[in-house]
């Protein structure tokens, strides 16, 4: 496929970039043509949200930041979508959080399990868990049961962005804590993860990155510190710049503890009232 010739004057210039991304994906054997309607469904959600990391994500990474950070065995799980996304900020977070990547995907292909562990030694990954054939988890039939028997299998959070709802409630019937990252609040994964950040994976990953190196060096504080404390009411909602940066994060200190259902819920009130624009 030819560059992209979109200038970045272009007023929906990260949205068509992100989509080439997806594109590019599935010609290097990486992502699914699937993927692609996955995509053009997770575009429609983030443009009702307003292309924007709300208040309700932001109180999702800061939960999941914790969550990975406290985590005995955190795996990352890692399939076609989020590979051609965002391979580098993956494996900057399994590098944040000691977490393992592990190639997982729902559509049946192992020269594309191969390609996604390529693709994410490339972006620097020192190590990427694949699933095998001979270790599966329970409550779920599909490719997507296989999984390492140093990895998933006895992980006891897995961090796995764009789930499928079968094997996101199979991860939890196996005792697992499960985070996801879903655009759609109504998806049955949405609702069946602990932790469900609902963003686009593009600008949540980074975030996430960063809450956990915060947590790492104990400056969540000072980052939160920094500000805005206007940003602070959880029953307002609030758009948050999509290049937010430590000192642009909401003021969480007043924050009531972390309630995925409630996340949901935000999240649904801002698509059915049209203000995530
Ligand atoms: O590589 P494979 O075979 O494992 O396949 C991966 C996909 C994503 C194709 C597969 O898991 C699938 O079909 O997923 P679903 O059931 O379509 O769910 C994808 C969910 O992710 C939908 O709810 C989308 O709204 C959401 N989504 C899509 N793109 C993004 C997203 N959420 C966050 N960030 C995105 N960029």
């Amino acid at each position: 496929m030819p560059a992209s010739d979109v200038p970045p004057t272009h007023p929906r210039y990260l949205s068509l970039i992100t989509r080439e991304r997806i594109v590019a994906g599935v010609e290097r054997g990486v992502t699914s043509p699937h993927g692609l309607i996955a995509h053009g469904r997770g575009e429609a959600f983030d443009y009702l949200l307003g292309e924007a990391t709300h208040l309700f994500a932001h109180e999702a990474i800061a939960e999941a930041a914790k969550v990975l950070k406290a985590a005995r065995h955190p795996v990352i799980s890692v399939n076609g979508n989020a590979c051609a996304l965002a391979a580098g900020d993956l494996v900057a977070l399994a590098g944040a959080t000691g977490a393992k990547l592990e190639v997982n995907i729902f559509h049946t292909s192992a020269e594309r399990e191969q390609a996604i562990r390529n693709m994410l030694l490339e972006a620097g990954a020192r190590e990427v868990l694949m699933p095998g054939r001979t270790h599966a988890i329970q409550h779920i039939e599909h490719n997507r049961k296989w999984v390492h028997p140093e990895g998933i299998l006895i992980a006891d959070v897995v961090f796995v962005p764009l789930e499928d709802g079968d094997r996101c409630g199979a991860l939890v019937q196996n005792g697992k804590t499960v985070i996801t990252v879903d655009l759609n609040p109504l998806s049955r994964t949405a609702k069946t993860a602990q932790i469900t950040i609902v963003d686009n994976l593009t600008r949540c990953l980074p975030l996430l990155v960063q809450a956990v190196q915060a947590l790492n060096t104990g400056t969540t504080d000072n980052a939160n510190a920094n500000a805005d404390n206007a940003n602070a009411n959880a029953n307002v909602n609030v758009n948050v710049n999509v290049n937010a940066n430590a000192n642009s994060l909401p003021d969480r200190t007043h924050a009531p503890l972390y309630s995925n259902s409630r996340t949901l819920a935000e999240a649904e009130r801002t698509l059915r009232t049209g203000t995530g624009n």
